[in-house]
């Protein structure tokens, strides 16, 4: 899909870059894909408020952030991962009448110039098998990859249940 594409403007522009180096980076400057993740994330991508409702007896935790795009394009969430939790996946809680469930997604749109919010009633990082002990008040880290090759690591306070 996506990553085919590009590879395929990588093939293309390469008989360019080697007629003009300049010419050759302005064009690859174009496509934040191009750029090292941590430069890419830092241009467009910022996650806010990232924070973790704990639950005791190693219940699955859920996870919370706003995460905020100033590019001119929208960016796909498209993998979560944490060296703190065994397991941590993108689910959503949908209602099925008078009752809810969550569903799991393979991943979620940070809309151009806008915001996705991950946070209660909708999207949740579900946070499994914590390979450590997690209390409230700690800070745990989760690894946001996205569509465009970005990464952010990013810290979540773990808050008690009671939080909201
Ligand atoms: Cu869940």
């Amino acid at each position: 899909m996506t990553m085919k594409m590009k590879s395929r403007r990588v093939t293309r522009m390469s008989p360019i870059s080697r007629l003009g180096a300049t010419l050759g980076c302005a064009l690859a400057c174009t496509f934040a894909a191009f750029a090292p993740a941590a430069h890419a994330a830092g241009d467009a991508l910022t996650a806010q408020n990232a924070w973790v409702r704990w639950l005791p007896n190693d219940l699955p935790a859920a996870g919370y952030v706003t995460l905020k795009n100033d590019g001119d394009k929208p960016v796909e969430l498209v993998n979560v991962s944490s060296d703190d939790y065994g397991m941590v996946m993108l689910h959503q809680t949908v209602s099925n009448g008078s009752t809810q469930k969550m569903i799991m997604v393979d991943k979620a749109t940070v809309p151009a110039h806008g915001t996705l919010s991950i946070a209660p009633g909708g999207y949740h990082l579900m946070l499994e098998h914590a390979k450590h002990k997690i209390a409230p008040g700690d800070t745990v880290k989760v690894k946001l990859q996205f569509s465009d090759g970005a990464t952010l690591d990013t810290p979540f306070a773990v808050k008690p249940p009671s939080q909201h």
